[in-house]
């Protein structure tokens, strides 16, 4: 009998491995823990799985019952930040307004944001391309929107630099496709009407790849919201359980392996195998050795309100670092300017933490373009789970953001300066 019962207990255990049920979040809390020393850094990363952000003396952490009880016990209280994230999960998938066409007042699903793209692209083919760049772990396409003036009539157009925006390289970061749907709507349908957006695509190539990570995305829209990395099987953990997932943001080849970076399969911030060894990596950096003029880049993520431009991989300053500042502040200021919202500028090393092996040092690094790392809404209070009614004042703030960039890009050559 007792082995029978073993035996359906695998059984129900293997069943729901494989059907990909939903991960539960009940008893879960969100707490901002303030370290006293560096030194507790590490205890709390011993103690704790899922750490969700890390400014300064500031430690937002997401925390199972008995992760909360071993804090405690260790001496730790924090600020509570989300009281039930399980209930906050449950009501933001039940929240679902009725749409009428707008497409920023609740997340979409992946097969939602390769339509709206597909429909930009086929309903404005004089200024949108939409093109594939490569596919996922489980084969996925990643999508790309090319806009600029007749697509067309040239593979690339030799005379016009381009710009590249890039958005979830980590699933659980929602907010960030929709502000590059926003920015594509926006460039449609103001270039006839707003005299810079006409003069940025007859003269730049903007490319927009929405969802480096689409394995990950539809993770965290089936079985488990706060999944971060891809769907890479690393083999199994000391217990025989499968372990998945390679952080695409510690994947990329320059600086790969150093600080802020790990070589254990389980951890979030996982760097892979080698350098490029995942497809989402690879395919995306082959192709932006492609692009013939590539001047500027954002690679945009969730949360904290930060503009964030290299080194990663260390504390020292990048060559043109006052190049990177003037931009950096001319785009904090014009997300200002909208709502009101505070987002902090600096280099990624001294501003929130040592982090190896990132896309924003490739880019600027390897390729020369003036790349920066945005972190988008909020500062905490929703962290990840950020209600849907913020999603379109995020995307609005940003947009002169992304304009601003695209004005420096045809300034001059920024190496210049
Ligand atoms: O740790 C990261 O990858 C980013 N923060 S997040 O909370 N969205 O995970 C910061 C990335 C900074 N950029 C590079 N290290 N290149
Ligand atoms: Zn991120």
């Amino acid at each position: 009998m007792i082995r029978v019962a073993g035996f359906l207990a695998l059984l129900i255990a293997l069943w729901s491995f494989s059907s990909g049920q939903q991960v539960h979040y009940d008893g879960y809390q969100v707490w901002r823990l303030t370290l006293e020393k560096p030194a507790q850094l590490e205890e709390i990363q011993s103690l704790v799985r899922d750490i969700w952000m890390v400014r300064g003396k500031t430690v937002d952490v997401c925390l199972s019952p008995e992760e909360q009880w071993a804090l405690r016990k260790a001496g730790y209280t924090g600020e509570v930040l989300i009281k039930d994230v399980g209930a906050l999960i449950r009501q933001q998938q039940t929240d679902f307004t009725p749409q009428d066409g707008n497409l920023f007042t609740r997340y979409l699903t992946l097969d939602e944001i390769y339509a709206a793209m597909r429909q930009l692209a086929d309903q404005n083919p004089r200024l949108v391309q939409m093109f594939e760049i490569g596919r996922s772990i489980e084969n996925r396409p990643i999508y790309a929107l090319r806009l600029t003036k007749d697509p067309r009539r040239a593979r690339v157009y030799r005379d016009r630099p381009q710009v590249v925006l890039n958005a979830m390289q980590h699933a659980r970061e929602w907010i960030t496709p929709p502000t590059l749907l926003y920015l594509a709507q926006r460039l449609i349908s103001e270039y006839q009407t707003d005299m810079r957006v006409r003069e940025y695509l007859d003269r730049l190539e903007i490319y927009l790849v929405p969802v480096v990570n689409p394995d990950g995305y539809v993770y965290t829209h089936t079985t488990q919201r706060l999944w971060r990395k891809n769907r890479r099987y690393n083999g199994r953990n000391a217990w025989g359980q499968p372990i998945y997932g390679v952080d695409l943001n510690r994947n990329w080849s320059y600086g790969w392996g150093g600080a802020g970076s790990s070589g254990n399969p389980s951890s979030d911030t996982y760097r892979g195998t080698a350098p490029f060894s995942e497809p989402e990596t690879y395919y995306l950096s082959r192709w932006m050795l492609s692009l013939p003029l590539l001047r500027a880049h954002v690679d945009v993520h969730s949360y904290s309100q930060l503009i964030l431009w290299p080194w990663g991989f260390t504390a020292d300053l990048p060559p043109f670092n006052a190049v990177f500042e003037r931009v950096g502040l001319a785009m904090q200021a014009a997300i200002f300017s909208v709502h009101g919202q505070n987002y902090a500028a600096g280099p990624i090393a001294t501003t929130i933490y040592l982090a190896s092996g990132g896309m924003t040092d490739w880019v600027f690094g390897v390729r020369g373009a003036l790349s920066f790392t945005y972190e988008l809404r909020d500062t905490g209070q929703y962290g990840f789970l950020l209600p849907p009614e913020q999603i379109l004042p995020t995307c609005e703030e940003v947009y002169p953001a992304f304009l601003e960039l695209f004005r420096w890009t045809l300034r001059r050559d920024w190496r210049e300066e």
